[in-house]
């Protein structure tokens, strides 16, 4: 995911590039082609403000912010293509933006309709709802900010509502992405199956109207005590004309608190459709007006929204229990709302209150039911979707383009393509820092000629929400200079869709949905392929957890302490003041406590690759990252290490056309330890290779199998094997290491070959082995490796391969001496670690 160019990059930044540059580097030393590229989300808001508040052209602010994070970035050792970076402010970007918003607009799916907004009365702006405080404040004026109705453009995104759930299946399958993120896009869209049920209604005078439900559990409908229908209900406006009480009460919907369970009564009597009760009509904040039908039926026992309602509005009228948990046998039928904690939410069995579908499943009741219902006419099933149109206009200056224009004779007219870009007029002095939308007050741009009919007309001035930049900016990559088309059919079809997608998971959603919405209508449109499973843009999704900073706080106070307050006692940090340990946690990054970590000053004290490799470390991929600097010391020491064995190594003399070659070595005549550490460094390079191929999630492991080697190498000392040996598994470590920490890799890789000038590590080709299958055998059978069977409390859990000692070394070697390493041999194994470590406490259990 590229970046916002907010000015500096952040730890999140250092994560998830860390990530995307490690498996850029490995795929390409594995010879594939690969197209690495970033660039800018560069329209937003941040630039407008920064433009009102200090007159800085938010052009001018966003080309700054870009060329310094451009630095910080390659300060991070990464291996962007930077021949392909685009800018999504770029007039040559955001033409193709403008193509696709036409595409829509040709095809139906961008339309204008009217919508709610959050509009600021002084400022006389509308908000996003991030600039409108908790309170309902403007975040700059301090105005209260009211709702009001304009028009604005939509992308109907609805039209693809089955395709995008669908396709989750296919995304979901083999892991491509993580569940959580599959479940809550299935949420967003938000499925319903259910059944619209109509109700008679009557007014004082005897009057009848009905009005309809939607509910997803027609089962319950013995259990209905009123019904509610949302503020903006058609009937509720027409009463509320001659209703000045109804009306007051409209009036405050700003006011209510998002879960609150007021109501209305409105002088209406609903007729069960069943047993044909008398029931109370509401009118009540809880119920959305675009959802379903605007208006439910309650059932207190069985909801828990309708328990609470029930609670405050007749806490003493006794209401029907008709699901019962298991035979429909259940202790009260009746009950009144106090007594019930809490309503029974799950399917079950009908109950005696429901008449004659008593002792039926619910399920199939509901089905019934409706069926019964529908010979009357009175219901139908149905389907709803939370999923609502996209609204993408906005009222800014900063943004792409609506490339439409207005005329009074023509109505709404689309910009012919030849005439895109719609360019950005410069930001004129004269309107910066004025309320409302600059594009309105520069008379020059919003005057023009109306394409049809070459009268005068007004462009219009909304521009698009930047999220539409960011639905396709990916398809750009492979062909970022094409001024015709957004991509040329033929690097589509070599390059896309992406192969691995990295981010955080806060875009799990929108960001998500609407990449996924725009590919599909592009696929439709033919411009990219139609394969099965390719009109899914991001084959893997990898979705990094987030980097929280130490945050030191007053155990007293819970105040958040500044570094400047905090002083190093011995071994521990404590408060200058009082000379007490403060409470240590680890939370998001905030300037409100303290807690920020600047990527480039630590890339400054530490290096780019050890931060690289201790950001794998510290967590698995997808899991928060407790940013602890005082932990980096672990991965300094392990370089210091390789360093030192490169050193040992390299002042050893010794001919080198022997070396680089595995077939080198003559198994026979190697030593013991070289067949170790061969197997070793084998073993690791699978493991590794395998994580960064298959198994990103756990890129903290291949950090750790690295260490492994490194100190087994140490221990055994590399004096101690034989030459080529040792020169080959320290190549091995450096070739696995350099995707990671590219740098150090290379330095070390250059001692250790400048006697055969072999050039850049990345440019050796990758053998997949350290040794050959050949070598592996023989290796083994001189091991004489033995199959170990390990039982656990007295089952037989697994079997591993350990090394059996040839007779001459068993006297070298102690019985305890072998019955450690025989351990340390299955405790390596990921069997041996999940029933020896994780599932007995294995340490516990030695001593
Ligand atoms: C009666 C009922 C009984 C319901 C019961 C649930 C449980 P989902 O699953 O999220 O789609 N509902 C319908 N329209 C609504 C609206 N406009 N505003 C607020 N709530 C609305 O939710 C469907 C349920 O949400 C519907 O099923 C309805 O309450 C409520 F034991 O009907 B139910
Ligand atoms: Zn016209």
């Amino acid at each position: 995911m590229f970046a916002y160019p907010s000015g500096s990059l952040h730890m999140g930044h250092l994560r998830v590039y860390t990530i995307s540059d490690v498996i850029a580097r490995y795929r390409r030393m594995r010879g594939d082609h690969v197209l690495h590229p970033t660039g800018w989300d560069a329209f937003g808001l941040p630039a407008e403000n920064a433009a009102i508040e200090r007159g800085v052209d938010p052009a001018v602010w966003t080309e700054q912010n870009i060329t310094k994070m451009k630095q910080q970035l390659k300060s991070m050792n990464t291996s962007f293509d930077w021949d392909a970076e685009i800018s999504t402010c770029s007039p040559q970007f955001y033409k193709h933006t403008q193509r696709i918003f036409l595409k829509l607009f040709h095809r139906g799916l961008a339309y204008q309709a009217e919508a709610l907004v959050n509009y600021d009365p002084v400022d006389k702006t509308v908000l996003a709802n991030e600039q409108v405080d908790s309170n309902g404040r403007s975040w700059r004026s301090g105005a209260l900010v009211q709702q009001v109705k304009l028009r604005q453009w939509f992308f109907r995104i609805t039209e693809f509502k089955e395709a995008l759930l669908q396709d989750l299946e296919y995304l979901s399958e083999g892991g491509k992405w993580p569940e959580r993120v599959v479940s809550q896009q299935r949420n967003w869209l938000g499925r319903s199956t259910g059944a619209r049920i109509q109700f008679e209604l009557k007014n004082e005078a005897g009057v009848s109207t009905s009005a309809r439900v939607f509910t997803t559990r027609p089962d319950t409908l013995y259990g209905v005590k009123y019904l509610a229908l949302s503020m903006s209900h058609p009937l509720v406006q027409q009463l509320a004309a001659q209703n000045a009480e109804l009306q007051r009460f409209l009036d405050k919907r700003a006011s209510f608190p998002p879960d609150t369970k007021e109501g209305f009564e409105l002088p209406l009597k609903a007729i069960h459709p069943l047993s044909q009760e008398n029931l109370p009509v509401f009118t009540a904040p809880y119920v959305l007006e675009d959802y379903g039908e605007g208006a439910v039926m309650g059932v207190p026992a069985h909801d828990t929204r309708d328990l609470s309602f029930w609670k405050l509005h007749r806490p003493s009228d006794p209401i029907p229990v008709v699901v019962a948990r298991s035979n429909g046998e259940v202790e009260t039928l009746y009950t009144l709302p106090h007594d019930l904690s809490e309503a029974f939410t799950n399917h079950g069995t009908l109950t005696s209150a429901c008449g004659p579908y008593a002792g039926m499943e619910s399920q199939a009741a509901g089905i019934k039911i409706v069926g019964d219902l529908q010979e009357r006419n009175l219901a139908e099933p149905f389907e709803t979707w939370k999923l609502r149109d996209w609204l993408v206009s906005r009222q800014r200056y900063w943004g792409t383009p609506i490339p439409i224009v207005h005329c009074p004779s023509c109505g709404i007219v689309p910009v012919p393509e030849e005439d895109l870009p719609v360019v950005l007029p410069p930001l004129v002095s004269s309107v910066k820092g004025q309320p409302g939308n600059p594009l309105d007050k520069i008379e020059e741009w919003v005057n023009c000629v109306c394409p049809k009919c070459q009268k005068p007309a007004r462009r219009e001035t909304d521009t698009m929400d930047t999220f539409v930049d960011s639905s396709w900016y990916f398809i750009r990559f492979p062909d970022p200079q094409n001024e015709h088309e957004l991509c040329s059919q033929n690097s589509a079809r070599n390059t896309l869709p992406v192969d691995t997608y990295i981010g955080g998971v806060e875009h799990a959603i929108l960001h998500l949905l609407y990449a996924r919405f725009v590919y599909k209508f592009l696929c439709q449109e033919g411009l990219m392929t139609q394969e099965r499973g390719r009109q899914e843009p991001f084959q893997r999704l990898v979705a990094q957890g987030m980097v929280h900073g130490k945050t030191f706080s007053d155990p007293e106070t819970g105040r958040f302490l500044l570094p400047g307050e905090l002083a190093v006692d011995g071994d521990l940090i404590v408060m200058k003041t009082t000379g007490k340990v403060p409470n240590v946690t680890f939370e998001k990054m905030s300037k409100s406590k303290h807690n920020g970590v600047d990527p480039t000053a630590a890339i400054e004290k530490y290096g780019a690759d050890t931060l690289r490799a201790h950001i794998l470390f510290a967590a698995p991929v997808s899991e928060v990252l407790q940013w602890d600097e005082e932990k980096i010391i672990g991965i300094q020491r392990w370089l210091g290490r390789v360093k030192r064995l490169v050193k040992d190594l390299s002042v050893r003399d010794f001919s080198s056309s022997l070396i680089g070659a595995n077939d080198a070595f003559d198994v026979s005549k190697l030593v013991n330890s070289d067949a170790d550490i061969l197997l070793l460094a084998l073993s690791t390079s699978r493991n590794i290779q395998n994580t960064f191929e298959k198994d990103v999630y756990s890129l903290n492991t291949a950090i750790s199998d690295l260490t492994k080697l490194t100190n087994k190498l140490h221990e055994v000392g590399i004096q101690n094997l034989t030459p080529q040996v040792a020169e080959h598994v320290m190549r091995a470590l450096l070739r696995l290491m350099a995707p990671i920490t590219p740098a150090f890799a290379e330095e070390c890789w250059e001692e250790l070959t400048k006697k055969d000038s072999m050039g850049s590590i990345f440019d050796v080709i990758w053998t997949s082995d350290v040794i050959s299958p050949e070598q592996e055998s023989a290796l083994k059978a001189r091991q004489r490796l033995i199959t170990c069977a390990v039982q656990v409390n007295g089952k037989l859990r697994f079997t591993t391969e350990i090394p059996s000692r040839r007779p001459d070394q068993s006297a070298a070697i102690g019985k305890e001496e072998r019955e450690t390493e025989i351990l340390e041999t299955i405790l390596a194994t990921d069997e041996g670690r999940l029933w020896l470590t994780e599932k007995n406490d294995w340490e516990r259990r030695k001593r």
